[in-house]
């Protein structure tokens, strides 16, 4: 085609972003986020931006590293073949993987075709995946961790609800699962019947302790219970599935569309709940979405706020969205909560979200990386 667009570079930076307190849950302790961000140049003068994070600077180096190991696939594309570059990369990491680093590093690549295609196109992703919402509703998910005191969890819920939220997640999991009842009871005392309430236990529970904290949270309305058993143990989460009256939520962690579909087929979840990076990107993850939409199975995708938005607002199977905004600092534009406890998907084109680099500097953990 003759007015193809080439991408000419990929550049990749690398930063740590503390978090405002450090936090627990069953089976995390979490200081701060180590972000892999990504820039695509092109002969078109737009440039388009991703980003990925872990916790640990080290292992972001591991993945960063893939990442420029993947340039040459990349470098001289068009950015909107997202398809055959989505295939090409697969089958050139046929040797480490279709799941874990490989994935994790091929995902900003991707996301940053996508904001590459909506710049171009003068359009929000959302408008060009097929709309569906304007507006998305969101839980609170950045506090009632496991670390905080019954009397933190008081005080972090009536802030929520300051903040317009309609809706928050707790963590539990607590190696006492009364514990984990009188934490529920908290929060549902603080936020009245009116609020939604959702519950995650982070894969630390078994069979048993799921089974028995399930049936001690079901009078508190939950609008689910989250990964109560971990993620590779499909018929514990089946049997959880069946027994306990709520929704069970789960698929965070699972990688591509092979990963949804695998929990799908096996019934270990009633809520699904894709994360962008472990799909690998928006091109994976409209894939998995829609495997789901045609099985009628709801969707709540996992973290990345800002670029989620535009999953949760072309999807009418998902649900909600996670309000996770750790990754704020990284961005110019905020997310603003209404008094509806929705937040408006930006019609800026692209992702509608770009790196702020004076402020990223601050956090930057090495300099930056050009060429691939
Ligand atoms: C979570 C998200 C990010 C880090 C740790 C835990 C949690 C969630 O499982 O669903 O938000
Ligand atoms: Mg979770």
């Amino acid at each position: 085609m003759s007015n193809a667009v080439r991408i000419t570079a990929l550049h990749t930076r690398l930063a740590r972003i503390p978090l405002p307190r450090p936090l627990k849950t069953s089976i995390h302790e979490i200081a701060d986020v180590c972000c892999l961000l990504v820039s695509l140049e092109t002969d078109a003068g737009v440039t388009g931006e991703g980003y990925g994070f872990c916790f640990n600077p080290q292992r972001l180096e591991a993945i960063a590293q893939f990442t420029r190991s993947l340039a040459p696939l990349v470098v001289g594309r068009d950015p909107h073949d997202v398809e055959a570059l989505w295939s090409d990369f697969l089958r050139s990491c046929n040797f480490y993987g279709q799941s874990g680093v490989s994935i994790l590093a091929y995902n900003p690549i991707d996301v940053a075709c996508w904001d590459i295609v909506g710049k171009l196109a003068g359009r929000p992703l959302y408008k060009l995946f097929g709309a569906h919402r304007e507006r998305v509703p969101v839980y609170a998910s950045a506090g009632l961790w496991l670390s905080s005191s019954v009397d933190e969890l008081r005080e972090e819920a009536r802030g929520f609800l300051d903040q317009g939220f309609k809706a928050m997640k707790m963590r539990l999991g607590s190696p006492d699962w009364r514990a984990d009842v009188a934490r529920a009871e908290a929060v549902r005392d603080v936020i009245g019947d009116q609020i939604t309430l959702m519950a995650d236990a982070n894969q630390g529970l078994d069979l048993k302790r799921a089974l028995q904290l399930g049936r001690e949270l079901a009078r508190f309305d939950l609008a689910w219970f989250e990964e109560p058993v971990p993620t590779w143990d499909d018929d514990s989460a089946a049997e959880i599935v069946r027994r306990l009256p709520m929704p069970i939520a789960s698929g965070e962690t699972e990688y591509t569309r092979y990963g949804l579909r695998r929990m799908a087929r096996e019934r270990a979840a009633s809520v699904f709940m894709p994360d962008l990076q472990r799909m690998g990107g928006y091109t994976e993850m409209l894939k998995a979405v829609r495997y789901l939409a045609a099985h009628d199975l709801p969707v709540a995708p996992h973290i990345f706020t800002e670029h989620s938005l535009h999953i949760v607002a072309s999807a009418g199977n998902a649900t909600w969205g996670e309000h996770m905004p750790w990754f704020e600092p990284l961005f110019h534009e905020r997310m603003e909560i209404g008094a509806d406890g929705c937040i408006a998907v930006p019609d800026r084109p692209g992702a509608g979200f770009t790196f702020d680099w004076n402020r990223i500097d601050a956090y930057l953990i090495s300099p930056r990386t050009a060429g691939g």
